[in-house]
């Protein structure tokens, strides 16, 4: 395990040990059962291509109308709850005062990406965000706090977990590409991004 931090975004690499990876897959996919991945829609109309879907009280939701938090899956249940796993992983690094609202789960194929952006749509800032990487890896890209300058990008690997808080809570960041076949954690390749944030 070691740490470093970029423009304020710690990173710790190799958080969890590859039995805890293991554990918290096994998890996802009960979480993937109850609530399928779908691709969002872009406000501007075009489909995302991480697809996603969430656990805990609410999920991250984007169609036409915009990006927010929504109580329930498009399949209109309720989010299933958030795996121990992720909660524990919160309760050390982030708070053990309060747990996060959602949990959302990312995954990328091959070809996926995510464009730069901030992550704004919760009420209150002082609260990080905890980033989580599973299976292959991704090219992460870290920014300003306004959108544009210079950047910096590190490959996050399996089992490698990212603070994004304080003065980072609320810089831009985005994933170029991924690096197919580049771990074995999922038997069909590509990789689970989860993402924890306070939402109200
Ligand atoms: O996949 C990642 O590492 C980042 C995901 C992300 O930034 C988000 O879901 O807001
Ligand atoms: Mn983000």
């Amino acid at each position: 395990m070691s740490e470093i931090s970029i423009r304020g975004v710690q990173i710790i690499q190799g958080a969890l040990s590859p039995e805890a990876q293991k554990t918290l897959v096994a998890a996802l996919r009960e979480v993937t059962r109850q609530a399928p991945l779908f691709s969002p829609m872009t406000p501007y109309g075009k489909p995302m291509s991480v697809q996603m879907t969430s656990a805990g009280r609410f999920g991250w939701y984007s169609d036409r109308s915009g990006y927010r938090y929504r109580d329930r899956h498009p399949n209109g249940q309720a989010w299933p709850s958030i795996p121990v796993g992720v909660l524990n992983l919160w309760r050390q690094l982030v708070s053990a005062e309060r747990d996060p609202d959602c949990c959302l789960i990312n995954f990328y194929k091959e070809k996926a990406r995510m464009g730069m952006h901030q992550d704004r749509d919760e009420a209150d800032f002082s609260w990080p965000v905890l980033s989580v990487s599973l299976g292959d890896d991704a090219l992460f890209r870290i920014g300003n706090r306004t959108r544009g300058g210079k950047t910096e990008s590190i490959w996050l690997r399996s089992g490698d977990v990212a603070v994004i808080g304080g003065e980072a809570r609320l810089v831009y960041h985005g994933v170029d590409r991924i690096r197919p076949g580049s771990s074995s954690l999922l038997a069909k390749g590509g990789r689970i991004n989860l993402t924890c944030r306070v939402v109200t």
